[in-house]
């Protein structure tokens, strides 16, 4: 039976924890399958608001198993601090499921990550300084520190021994910060342990015997295609795999399991960090789509670039995704428009290129080839159906999906789980 993977199609935040909430009454498992507290997945269910940074989104589905994936870079404290809120909350957290793979994060990852940024001046990348980067980059370097490192004092001390050895050598002799006792951190990490050890399983043999018995599983991306650290738009990017690859190596679930891959796919687009976007706009329309989209970072609370709808980055996504369909979100927040923008190509140098350049100095130079599409006026916020939307706001529709090459199956037109036509 199915795995099917839900995957960012642009820069992250096109409302992945919406569609993963949606879909979590009729899958059994949600699993994060990369990234780690970078994240910022909001889900809207009547006055309630979550936001959920490291628990996967089905967390507030009853009945569905939330899995945190080999993949994925745990900071315990934060773990803990999220379970916590939401037991608080009166939501069942019982279920919980974190594989003994996956890495964890050190208040060192969160040093390196924030002392580099820094020093980067005006190249920064525009992190979270959550220690993403750096504990990827340790994991890379088999020096990473595991789950399952907890349960074997003798092996916890050694490695952040071994860890720390190198980066206090650069935290002291490059960044001129103090150095960082292994000793504090391996008594911190090993308080963790016994807390931890209910929830830690070998995820992928669940995950496998769970498919094999008929069960649903969803793999829900964080951030987004062009985030990717292969296909994204390198070195601005995170230092995972959020495209659908990814929920494979980051799952332990073979690749012929997965049936559906979803991409989604904001009406409009928005980035936050620094690097390239063709289609940004430094005017009152980019406000406008801020204020009005709310465009605001989860984790950090940092503006979002925003610009109009690109068509050629849609395409990309379903490209190396190998996307079956689209949810369109957000499309409420186009209404009042006169007319509505939409980057079918790009020029660069005077060539016209319809699909992304190959290199990151084209990428840069891109300059966006408009199509304008007729706007409308009417509030959409409470329609149900695809025919409840004026005939504009359909033919805009109509043209995304013509543009970016899979069918969108579904489109959001508010914040709330309800605010949802399913197109069947
Ligand atoms: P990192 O911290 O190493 O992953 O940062 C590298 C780049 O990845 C971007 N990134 C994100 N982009 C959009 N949304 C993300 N999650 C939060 C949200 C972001 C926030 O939901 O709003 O609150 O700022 C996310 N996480 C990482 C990041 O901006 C860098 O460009
Ligand atoms: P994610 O990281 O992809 O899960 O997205 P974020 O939660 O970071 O950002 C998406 C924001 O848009 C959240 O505040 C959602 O509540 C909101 N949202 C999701 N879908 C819709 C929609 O269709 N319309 C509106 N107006 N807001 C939406
Ligand atoms: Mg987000």
């Amino acid at each position: 039976m199915p795995a099917l993977v839900l995957v960012g199609a642009q820069w992250g935040d096109e409302g992945k924890g919406k569609a993963t909430d949606l879909l979590g009454g009729s899958v059994d498992y949600v699993v994060r399958y990369q990234g780690g507290n970078n994240a910022g997945h909001t889900v809207v269910i009547g006055d309630q608001k979550y936001a959920l940074h490291l628990l996967p989104s089905g967390i507030l589905t009853p009945g569905c198993v939330p899995v945190i994936g080999n993949g994925v870079v745990i900071d315990p404290a934060v773990l803990f601090q999220e379970l916590d809120a939401l037991t608080d909350r009166g939501v069942d957290v019982s279920q919980l499921i974190i594989s003994a793979n996956a890495h964890l994060i050190t208040p060192y990852h969160r040093t390196i990550d924030k002392v580099t940024e820094r020093f980067l001046g005006k190249n920064q990348i525009g992190t979270t300084g959550r220690g993403i980067g750096p504990t990827y980059a340790d994991k890379i370097n088999r020096i990473g520190i595991r789950v399952q490192d907890l349960f074997d004092p003798g092996i916890l001390a050694k490695k952040v021994d071994g860890a720390l050895r190198d980066r206090n050598q650069m935290l002291v002799k490059i960044y001129n910060r103090r150095a960082i006792a292994a000793e504090a951190i391996v008594e911190e990490y090993l308080g963790y342990a016994e807390k931890l050890r209910p929830y830690v399983a070998d995820t992928s043999l669940l995950l496998n015997q769970a498919l094999d018995e008929g069960k649903v599983v969803l793999l829900e991306g964080g951030q987004g295609t062009l985030l990717d650290v292969d296909h994204g738009t390198y070195p601005f990017v995170t230092s995972s795999n959020p495209t659908a690859g990814g929920a494979c190596s980051g799952s332990g679930i073979g690749p012929t399991r997965i049936t559906r891959s979803i991409g989604i796919l904001k009406a409009y687009t928005t980035r936050v960090g620094a690097g390239p976007f063709p289609t940004e706009l430094f005017d009152e329309d980019g406000a406008a789509l801020r204020r009005i989209g709310g465009e605001r970072g989860v984790t950090t609370g940092r503006d979002r670039r925003c610009g109009w709808f690109d068509a050629v980055i849609a395409r990309y996504a379903t490209r190396v995704n190998g996307l079956t369909d689209f949810f369109l979100t957000k499309l409420d927040v186009l209404t009042g428009w006169k007319q509505i923008p939409v980057c079918v190509a790009y020029e660069v140098d005077g060539v016209r290129h319809d699909e992304l350049p190959m290199t990151q100095t084209d990428f840069h130079h891109a300059k966006p080839v408009y199509e304008y599409l007729p706007g409308w006026d009417e509030d959409i916020s409470k329609a149900q159906e695809f025919s409840d939307l004026p005939p504009n706001a359909q033919a805009y529709v109509k043209r995304l999906e013509e543009l970016s090459g899979a069918p969108i199956s579904a489109i959001g037109v508010g914040p709330d789980r309800n605010a949802t036509i399913e197109i069947r």
